[in-house]
């Protein structure tokens, strides 16, 4: 095996963002930047030499071609075997899965998730370690510094690679094993919950169902799964063919995006459950008949139900919630005497607890939830959850949902993005903000009285690492909240999200429309944050 050193020189935007490094496609076609960034990661790491390395994505445009370069360098680096998703596919939480069932070093995972994919649309890529997460902090804090110094690369002079037949070969030292994508993940997906019950809900009629793999990564995962091992009748997934541009679509599961699924479920005759996943199949969204489920109500609901599933019947150890995700499972902790803690966004964050099991369940707002079967938020899990779920109460999803309300009240919540805003304004905003954080505590409006007005900052309680300014809180004394902050996924301009929150214990009260019983708090957010007023745009992009 021939090995070439490249010259090269850096480039000085390749810091990764919440998750992983996301760019255009055209940015990832620059000579060298793939190359460049690959190489930091190995030059991050130490000791990987003979070791394992799983290699996957969500299928969008690009993939196949970055895995083939990445083959080349892995088997210049010295890694001493690859373990390949079949066709180049594996989805996130089921690479996390690959890692830690095969122990290899870690995996790169070659995906932008719910972002477009196509030829004018995104890519990204993200390093996973030992343990199947994401690496953490301190790891893309070096990595980063390493892009910026880079000045060779190595590449293994070898032929592509055929991605698509099962089996394995060697090419010079490196061993290359491509495997089913699927099949290691519906392995583990069995272990957890009890698919015979499910089984016999589905063939009874008890549940019937449908699932938007939105033309992305998880229509192989969920066709297996749900339809050729749970019985669910053929078509009940759809758009289940992964397409290199997801159909022209933003494949994030929301009922902006997935309005198909947002269609059936309330149209004419509803199936009792409904449910979406992303571009690389970490994220959900929970539907039943009629109703839509926040997903920090659906993190709530699974804590406060853990017992019910197999995997998790002698209880949970503890739950996490990123800081911006709605306080419900914070009130079934408090209930249950549980451990809750408060982490900044992004999965990473989540490693340290679930491997010292501090935690068992964690979630995000935004459509991701998981526990420590895997070290990635894990789409098909949270909807096999919500089956197993559905199948032991024999109830519907809305009425699980409207008793949870009845025990612990509900915390109405809605996300406002404010989608490619100018960098300056974004920035302008955030400063703004910060510059009245000391005046606002005390501050009124009506019943909305200001607690605390803060930047988050975050100090990991197993390894005591601290990340700072990770988003701006304001909490009211009636437990509402405004939570603002800067996406760290985008590929053009700056995202400001606003996350905002109500508690309402009046069950009387809990039908009410989010938007409306929110109405008074997006207000405050437009005074304290002048978005509207700084872009000029009446309203958000989108509203999840
Ligand atoms: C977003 C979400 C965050 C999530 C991240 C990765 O990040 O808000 O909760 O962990 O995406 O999810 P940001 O920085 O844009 O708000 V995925 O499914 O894109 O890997
Ligand atoms: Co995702």
């Amino acid at each position: 095996m021939q090995i070439k050193t490249h010259n090269t020189t850096p480039y000085d935007d390749q810091k990764p963002g919440t998750s992983g490094l996301r760019k255009k496609v055209k940015v990832f076609q620059s000579p060298n930047y793939l190359e460049n960034f690959v190489q930091s990661i190995f030059n991050s790491l130490d000791d990987f030499q003979g070791k394992i390395l799983v290699l996957g994505g969500d299928g969008r445009y690009f993939n196949r071609r970055a895995i083939q370069v990445i083959i080349k360098m892995a088997a210049a680096n010295g890694f001493g075997e690859l373990i390949i998703g079949q066709g180049g596919l594996l989805s996130t939480p089921a690479a996390s899965n690959i890692i830690r069932k095969y122990q290899a070093f870690g995996g790169i995972v070659l995906s932008a998730s719910h972002n477009p994919g196509g030829p004018d649309e995104d890519f990204g890529i993200k390093y996973n370690v030992s343990n199947g997460g994401p690496a953490p902090e301190k790891f893309t804090d070096t990595l980063y510094a390493n892009t910026k110094t880079i000045s060779t690369y190595q590449i293994a002079e070898i032929d592509d690679v055929d991605l698509d037949v099962i089996g394995e070969s060697t090419v010079g030292g490196l061993k290359i094993r491509i495997i089913d994508s699927v099949a290691d993940y519906a392995e583990l997906m069995a272990k957890i919950f009890d698919f015979d019950l499910i089984k016999q809900s589905i063939a009874a009629g008890l549940i019937t169902l449908r699932f938007d793999a939105m033309h992305a990564i998880t229509g192989p995962y969920a066709r297996q799964i749900l339809e050729n091992q749970l019985g669910a009748a053929p078509g009940s997934v759809f758009n289940a063919v992964p397409l290199e541009d997801f159909g022209g679509g933003h494949p994030d599961p929301n009922m902006a995006h997935a309005h198909e699924l947002t269609e059936i479920m309330f149209g004419d005759n509803p199936p009792v459950f409904g449910a979406a996943s992303d571009g690389d199949g970490d994220r959900n969204m929970i539907m039943g008949a009629n109703i839509f489920v926040t997903p920090s109500d659906s993190l709530a609901i699974m804590a406060a139900n853990a017992r019910s599933i197999p995997a998790y019947a002698k209880g949970i150890s503890g739950v996490a919630r990123s800081m911006p995700t709605s306080q419900a499972v914070d009130r079934v902790a408090d209930k249950l005497s549980l451990p809750c803690y408060e982490t900044p966004t992004g999965w990473k964050f989540f490693g340290n607890l679930l491997d010292a099991d501090k935690i068992t369940i964690c979630g995000e707002e935004s459509f991701g939830s998981g526990s420590n079967h895997v070290r990635e938020k894990d789409g098909l899990w949270a909807v096999l959850f919500w089956l197993n779920l559905i199948a032991r109460k024999r109830q519907s999803v809305a009425d699980i949902v409207h008793e949870h309300w009845q025990k612990y009240g509900r915390d109405i919540y809605c996300r406002h993005d404010y989608e490619a805003v100018d960098t300056e304004i974004a920035n302008g905003i955030l400063g703004h903000l910060r510059s009245q954080l000391n005046s606002l505590p005390g501050k009124s409006w009506g019943e909305n009285v200001v607690k605390y007005a803060d930047e988050f900052s975050y100090t990991d309680p197993v390894d005591n690492s601290v990340s700072a300014n990770q988003g701006i809180r304001i909490g009211f004394t009636n437990g509402s909240r405004i939570v603002f902050r800067l996406s760290g996924t985008g590929t053009v301009g700056a995202t400001l999200r606003i996350y905002l929150e109500r508690y309402e214990r009046d069950v009387l009260k809990h039908d009410q429309d989010a938007q409306v019983a929110l109405a008074e708090l997006v207000e405050i957010a437009e005074q304290l944050c002048e978005v509207k007023k700084r872009t000029g745009w009446t309203a958000p992009t989108v509203i999840t």
